[in-house]
Parts: C-alpha cells; structure tokens; sequence
C-alpha cells in the first residue's frame, strides 16, 4: 500500500510529547467501527504511564454488542473506557465523569489541602475519529473546527470544560508505517485517511470483501443486487454501479463515482450499524 504518513505528523508528534508534560490524564479517541485499527503506538511515548481513558466514538454507528465487547476488553486490560456519540449535545459529559473518576485520588487530595487546581487532559487519536467534535460537545461551543476528513485539526488549543478541567485537541496522527494491511485498509475504508491519496476502486473492493464476511446480505438487500459467494467482488460492484446510474460515456462503468458511493454510504451509515473488526 502506498505510504500516507505525511511530514507533518511527526512535528505534531514531537510537539504533542512536549504537552504532554503538562497533562493529568488522556483522552484517546477510537473510531468504533474499527477501534484496534486505531490504536497508533506512537501515542506510547506521548501517554507514558499516565491514566487513558479510551473514548468509543461514532458508537451509533456500531451495533451495541460490539461496542460491549470493545469496552470491556479495553477495560481489562486495566483503563477507563466510555463509548459516545459525540455529535449529540450534551453526551460528552460521561467524559468529565470518568476525568474526575481517574483523578480521585489527587482531587481529593487538593480538597483536603484547599487548593484549586487545573487538571488537563489532552485529547488524541487518528485523524477524523471525532476530537475536535468531542472537545465542542465538551465545552458547549464550536470553540474546535471540526469536518468529516482527514486532517481538519491542524493547531493546539487548551478548552475549559469544567471549573477544575481543561482538555486540549490535537490534530490526527495515522501509524507511520502498517505491519497489518487490514488495519490500514479499515482506516482508509472510515476516513481516516485522506481520499486524494487512495486509490478509491481498490477500498470499496475491500469493503466488499468485509461486508460479505459478516453478512452476505447487506449488499444486495441495500443496492437490490443479486450475488453469492462464488460472485467476484468486481461484478458486484459493477451490479451496484448499473442500479445506481454509475455509467460514463459509451456504458462503461463509472468505477471511481460507484466505489466512493458505497464507501460514502458505509461512512454515513446506510449500510447499517457495522464493525469492521472482531476480537
Ligand atoms: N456519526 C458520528 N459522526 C461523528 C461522531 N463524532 C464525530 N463525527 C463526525 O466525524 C467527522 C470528523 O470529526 P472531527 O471532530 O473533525 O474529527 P477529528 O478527530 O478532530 O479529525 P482531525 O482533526 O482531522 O484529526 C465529522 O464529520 C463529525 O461530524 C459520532 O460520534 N458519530
Ligand atoms: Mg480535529
């Protein structure tokens, strides 16, 4: 697959390094529909040993068991976890409750001594997985600039949410490199991704592949297609390009337009609550 980790990233990681100091705990943004895709372990340096909490977000894309199955894995393996949806006023205030639940033990500490004091937490994850929307749901102010593609974060930005908390957003930052081609092309199929770098025929092919592995009638129930197991992936594609008026000149196939219909259908949710991962 080609290369997508753009210069940019590592600046922002080495930045993100040097705020870290200043954070009490984190904020770590997972896409639901894919969240150990979204695991990047360049956050290993930027988290140290301070607490995570793991935020499931665009969870109302995602069936509920899934969701259950991610939350308690996450938290056995020994951190906070809460699943949102974060386009929803008012529902990132779970947040501010699991802030304050990793933080007891110093906050109490602080009342005993009578002191104010500002916790931070720093928000992250790769890009399009719904920072900046948490931090706005957070605040209750379009304070963060948010958009349905990769990389709309682009500075830093310290927010009060709470009299004794503030969290910073921080622009997206992918893998550098991907040992699992799986994990790659479920980010590329959710947005993660810029779209100008891929090549749009070969995700939507993909997705094809995962969508008939876990469930060989949410095609052909959604585009009104007929296909079976032995159906090559191209020809269903052709099939949903044919319904959907996907043709250029002279009857071809329009591949580009019916491979980013299907993938923007998945991204918004048309086909149906999905998670492209198992445990
Ligand atoms: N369905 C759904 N969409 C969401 C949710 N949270 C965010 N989005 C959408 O996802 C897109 C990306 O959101 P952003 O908040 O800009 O993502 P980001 O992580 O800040 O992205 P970068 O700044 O590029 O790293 C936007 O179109 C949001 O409306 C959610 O919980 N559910
Ligand atoms: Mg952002």
């Amino acid at each position: 697959m080609i290369n997508w980790f753009p210069g940019h990233m590592n600046k922002t990681l080495k930045q993100m390094q040097a705020d870290s100091r200043l954070c009490d705990c984190f904020l770590y943004v997972l896409d639901a529909r894919c969240p150990l895709s979204c695991i990047n372990p360049e956050f290993v340096r930027v988290v140290g040993e301070k607490p995570i909490i793991f935020i499931l977000n665009k969870s109302d894309l995602v069936e509920k068991a899934s969701i259950e199955q991610f939350k308690s894995y996450l938290i056995s393996l020994g951190h906070s976890c809460v699943a949102l949806n974060a386009t929803i006023s008012g529902n990132a205030k779970v947040i501010i409750s699991a802030i304050k639940n990793v933080l007891r033990d110093r906050i109490a500490k602080n009342q005993e001594r009578n002191v104010n004091f500002i916790f931070r937490a720093m928000v992250l994850g790769i890009p399009n997985s719904g920072k900046s929307t948490i931090v706005n749901n957070l605040c209750g102010k379009g304070r963060a600039v948010t958009g349905n593609r990769a990389g709309v974060t682009r500075n830093k930005q310290w927010v009060k949410v709470d009299p004794f908390i503030e969290v910073m957003d921080t622009p997206g930052v992918l893998l550098p490199n991907f040992d699992d081609e799986d994990k790659a092309y479920n980010l590329a199929i959710t947005g993660a991704v810029k779209d100008e770098v891929l090549y749009m025929p070969d995700i939507a092919l993909r997705l094809i592949s995962k969508l008939n592995t876990i469930n060989m009638h949410i095609l052909s129930s959604k585009y009104n297609v007929d296909y079976d197991e032995s159906t090559p992936y191209i020809d269903i594609l052709n099939a949903i390009a044919k319904k959907r008026g996907c043709i250029i000149k002279g009857g071809e196939i329009d591949l580009e337009r019916v491979s980013k219909l299907l993938i923007m259908d998945f991204r918004n949710g048309k086909l149906g609550k999905i998670c492209l991962e198992r445990l």
